[in-house]
Order: structure tokens, then sequence, then C-alpha cells
């Protein structure tokens, strides 16, 4: 399993010795929530942390954009080629142009589906994009509680994939990842889990300690599966 550590989860008045503790557990990637107060209600990080984070770590940045017209802000964005920009369907007129833009600038792409999106807005990207990004929340806050729904978009997208033979494709869920609900969004498919405050930022114990206890919940149910 993958795991993208959600940085807004983060005490922010120490991410430098924080991003040590990434590397030391091998996160592998660090998940970036971009808000702009419009289409989500809520403000967060920016490009300039973006700018400090690939100073200062190799660890892959996944740029989750929740921003009305991604078209007319990916230009303040720095890209490098490991990185994932994920966009939603929902905030721009036009994804394929989007994902164009994405490719030109080296980086790869996600879509992003908010919970009631069916998988449809998808039917003609699949030749275009590594990733998909399947909100288990509503986006705009860290805390939420899943949506018990979205089990099942995931399993369908997985169906999906193998049937038109695009396995390749990784499924990433966002929102309440927590140790019991992790295992239960593997067994329905999903490849890349966005963890933050119900797992690895849990306060009970420490960084590493959860770091790797929801890797082995992830991979005890793989095993089961197998
Ligand atoms: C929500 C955002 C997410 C959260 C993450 C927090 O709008 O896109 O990436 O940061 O879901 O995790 P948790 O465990 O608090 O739901
Ligand atoms: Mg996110």
């Amino acid at each position: 399993p993958m795991i993208s550590a959600s940085i807004m989860c983060a005490d922010i008045m120490n991410l430098e010795p924080h991003l040590r503790d990434l590397e030391k557990s091998c996160c592998d990637y660090i998940h970036v929530d971009i808000m702009d107060g419009t289409f989500v209600p809520n403000y967060t990080l920016g490009t300039e942390l973006i700018r400090r984070l690939h100073q200062d770590t190799r660890i892959p940045l996944d740029i989750h954009l929740m921003v009305e017209k991604p078209e007319e802000k990916l230009n303040y964005f720095e890209l490098l080629p490991q990185d994932v920009v994920s966009v939603h369907v929902e905030s721009t007129k036009n994804i394929q142009k989007i994902i164009e833009t994405i490719r030109k600038k080296g980086a790869r792409v996600c879509v992003a589906l908010n919970p009631a999106t069916p998988l449809c807005y998808l039917d003609y990207l699949y030749d275009e994009i590594d990733m998909i990004l399947i909100m288990t929340v509503n986006p705009g806050f860290s805390g939420q509680k899943l949506i018990p729904a979205t089990l099942k978009k995931i399993e369908d997208l997985r169906a999906h994939l193998d049937a038109i033979e695009k396995s390749g494709i990784l499924i990433e869920v966002d929102g309440n990842v927590s140790f019991e609900n992790a295992p239960v969004m593997a067994r329905a498919g999903a490849d890349v889990f966005v963890a933050g405050s119900s797992s690895i930022y849990w306060q009970g114990s420490s960084f590493t300690d959860n770091v790797s206890r929801l890797r082995n919940v992830v991979l005890a149910e793989m095993k089961k599966t197998s």
C-alpha cells in the first residue's frame, strides 16, 4: 500500500523535523491540500509551502487542488516530475484541457471526484490519467466521518478499471482513512491512502508507530484477499 501523509494535519510550527519523520517512516507521498475558500469553504496550504517542501525533501508531493478554475491557477505551482496533481472534475469546465497542461508541465495526473460525483465523468479520460482520487468525505476539512456509499464507489471503480484493462491506474482515497476504515478501503480496491488525523496524526501514539500500524492493518487485509 502507498501512504500519502496529509501535511495539513501536521504541526505547521514544526514541519522541518516532521519531514525527517516522514522520510524515516518511508511515506510514499506528502499530500498537500490546497483550498481557495470558494471551491471549498476553508483555506489551508499554498504555493510557497510546495516550493519549500521541494527544497527540503525528496518525497514526492501529492498536490490536491480544491480550487475554482484550476486552469488559471496552475502556473503558480512549482511541479517536479515525481509529483502528482489532483484536479476535481467539479472545479473546471474542461477537465481534459487541464490534464493536458499538467502533463506538459511534466507531472503525473490524478482526477478527483467528490463523494456524490458519478464515475462516468471519467469515461473518456482513462487513457490520459495516472491516478483517480475518490473523496470519501466532502472536501474542506480534516476530522470528518467516512461517507459509506463511497466504499461501493471504490469497488465499482476497481471492477471497471479491471474490465477495461486499465488496472495500472491507481485508486487513491482521501477522508477518514482510519485504522478501521483503511482495510475496508483496501478490500474495495484502494492503492493509495491519504492519512491524516484519523490515522498517522492520531495523538494517542507516536507518528512512526502510527505509520507502521496503518501499513500493517492494510497489508494484513491484502494478504487475506490475495
Ligand atoms: C479534506 C482534505 C483531506 C484531509 C484528510 C484528513 O478536504 O482533502 O486531505 O486533509 O482527509 O484526514 P482525516 O483523517 O482527518 O480525515
Ligand atoms: Mg486532500
